[in-house]
C-alpha cells in the first residue's frame, strides 16, 4: 500500500514538473524567438518569394508522403500556385499535403507582383 501511495505521489509531482516546464518553455520560445515557426515534424518545403524569384529553383518530395509546405514574402507580395495541385496561397501559411503522382509540377507567384511577375517560376519535383 505504502508504495502504492508514493508512487501515485511522485507521478503527481513528476506531471506538476511537466507542465510548469512546459509553460515556461512556451512562454521564453515566444519572447526570444517570435519569427520561430511552430514546431513542426515531417518534411519540410519551405518556399520563400522575393522580387522576383524564389529561394530556390527547384523543391523536392518524396510521392505519397505527406510534407509541409510553408509560404512566406520576404520581400514584396507574393503567393503561389502548383499547376495541377489544389494549392493556392496569396500570403504567408503552411499547407500540409501529399501528391501521388511522381513527376514535375510548376509553381508560380499568383499575386501581380511588379515588372518581373512572369519570372518567377520554380519547380516541385515529385520523386
Ligand atoms: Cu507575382
Amino acid at each position: 500500500m505504502n508504495k502504492k501511495w508514493g508512487l501515485l505521489v511522485s507521478s503527481v509531482a513528476l506531471s506538476a514538473m511537466l507542465i510548469t516546464a512546459c509553460g515556461g518553455g512556451k512562454e521564453q520560445a515566444a519572447s526570444t524567438d517570435a519569427a520561430a515557426p511552430a514546431a513542426t515534424t515531417g518534411t519540410q518545403v519551405n518556399i520563400e518569394a522575393s522580387n522576383w524569384k524564389f529561394n530556390q529553383e527547384t523543391f523536392e518530395v518524396k510521392a505519397g508522403e505527406e510534407f509541409t509546405l510553408n509560404f512566406k514574402s520576404t520581400e514584396g507580395f507574393h503567393g503561389i500556385g502548383i499547376q495541377g495541385l489544389d494549392v493556392d496561397m496569396q500570403k504567408d501559411g503552411s499547407k500540409t499535403m501529399k501528391i501521388d503522382t511522381a513527376g514535375e509540377y510548376t509553381i508560380f507567384c499568383n499575386v501581380i507582383c511588379g515588372p518581373d511577375h512572369g519570372k518567377m517560376v520554380a519547380k516541385l519535383v515529385v520523386k
